[in-house]
């Protein structure tokens, strides 16, 4: 295991943005001073969080973001990725808030990279309802309005997949629907939703704009037929339904068929050109036909009759969580990407990356961290346009169905005193930053 005192990382490139990323339902509490979200309404029925947790108060980041600012200044990033909270955006003094924050952000001299959808949806809307793209048109818009003048990067969704599949088709997230590929009209609506908010951002003036959409290899189980098709099916659904349509205007393996409305209509708006792509890279999935039998994935029941089945990845350290520690698999993953999209890529930004171990001295994490920015630097040097790289995450913090059982910061929080503590990793990358200049 590496420790704080390892090798020196490489150099990377000049003007390289080193942030940290974090989410506003996850952070914020202060829940009585916005409106209901899918998460508030998820939170509050029996048994869908593991310890029974809500982020009714979570950080208190909403109150104490000036504390975390500093934390921020102290670590040395340049930019800060958080995300606002639609619900709170469209309650009264809700923009006070962020732009409080974004004023912070700028005195401290760090870059502020909004996201504006981290899944909490507010309670009265609905992705299978075309109609909230629109709604989330109009918010953007409302965003970009009131911050315009001092964001100048942007990010529309994060991780549509995840709030698709967990969300919507497994119900082990908000809302907690279990409509396995009858969900697939979310998945086209927060497409959708992601096309129209360029299109707002532009009109506002924005320049700089990209999505936060998570990846990783598939590795097939084994080398029968039946293992290769599944895991090329598992494949199509994380790594091309959400990359395909934005990239290439198109969906793969004819999923636009699947899809509701005028759907080569919608891939014109869904394809607007970014000027960059967000890349959450955790962990490869191995992936194998079908058992037969209900399976179990980082805490997620996976129905039997899903044309697929997740399987261990064997000799690998895990982390808390019991996700394998795989750093290659993210230059492999942006080799991929490279090889497969070519030009219609656009740079790169590795939006989240990060693992949940206990403890404040957290070597477990800077060995996981180190090891992801030497695979990063690999893709680099294999001659992927990478621009940047956030940690996820700043604070420990409100893990949605897991609670606040997983601790992902490179600070600690003490959820009774609301206290934090930087953990030895919060040291380390501190040094790197200093060392990268
Ligand atoms: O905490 C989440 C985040 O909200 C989205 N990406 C993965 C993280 C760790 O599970």
């Amino acid at each position: 295991m590496a420790t704080d005192a390892g090798d020196p990382l490489p150099r990377f490139p000049a003007g390289f943005l080193w942030g940290v990323s974090t989410s506003a339902h996850q952070i914020e509490g202060a829940a009585e001073l916005r409106g209901p979200s899918v998460w508030d309404v998820f939170t509050a029925e029996p048994g869908r969080v593991k310890d029974g947790s809500t982020a009714a108060v979570a950080c208190d980041h909403y109150h104490r973001y000036p504390e975390d600012v500093a934390l921020l200044a102290g670590l040395g990033v340049n930019a800060y990725r958080f995300s606002v909270s639609w619900p709170r955006v469209a309650s009264p003094g809700g923009l006070d808030f962020y732009d409080r924050l974004v004023d912070e952000l700028c005195a401290a001299g760090v870059r502020p990279v909004p996201t504006l959808f981290h899944w909490d949806l507010p309670a009265h809307l609905d992705w299978l309802d075309r109609d909230t793209a629109a709604r989330f048109a109009d918010h953007v818009a409302a965003v970009a309005g009131r911050l315009g003048d001092r964001v100048t990067k942007w990010i529309t969704l994060n991780e549509p997949a995840e709030h698709t599949l967990l969300g919507h088709a497994l119900g082990a997230h908000a809302p907690g629907r279990r409509l396995l590929f009858d969900a697939l009209p979310v998945a086209h609506h927060q497409l959708l939703a992601h096309g129209l908010a360029v299109r707002a951002l532009r009109a506002a003036g924005a320049r700089d704009i990209g999505i936060a959409n998570s990846h990783g290899p598939t590795w097939p189980a084994s080398a029968d037929p039946d293992d290769v098709a599944a895991a090329g099916f598992y494949d199509t659904l994380l790594n091309r339904l959400f990359a395909e349509p934005v990239l290439l205007g198109g969906y793969p393996d004819g999923l636009g068929e699947l899809m509701p409305g005028d759907v080569a209509a919608d891939l014109r708006v869904i394809a607007e050109p970014l000027d960059w792509y967000g890349v959450n890279y955790y962990a490869p999935t191995r992936v194998g036909a079908p058992l037969g039998t209900r399976g179990e994935f980082g805490g997620v029941t996976i129905p039997a009759e899903l044309p697929f089945s997740v399987r261990e990845i064997e000799d690998r350290p895990l982390t808390d969580f019991g996700w394998p520690v795989v750093p290659e698999g993210l230059t492999e993953l942006l080799c991929g990407f490279r090889d497969r999209y070519g030009d219609r890529l656009p740079p790169v930004v590795i939006t989240e990356n990060g693992c949940s171990y206990e403890g404040l001295d957290d070597q477990e994490r800077i060995a996981y961290l180190d090891a992801h920015l030497r695979a990063l630097h690999a893709a680099l040097e294999a001659g992927v346009d990478v621009r940047g790289y956030f940690v996820w995450s700043l604070l420990d913090n409100f893990e949605w169905a897991e609670g606040y059982a997983r601790r992902f910061g490179l600070v600690h929080v003490d959820f009774d005193t609301l206290e934090r503590t930087p953990k030895a990793s919060y040291r380390w990358f501190r040094d790197v930053l200093r060392a990268q200049g």
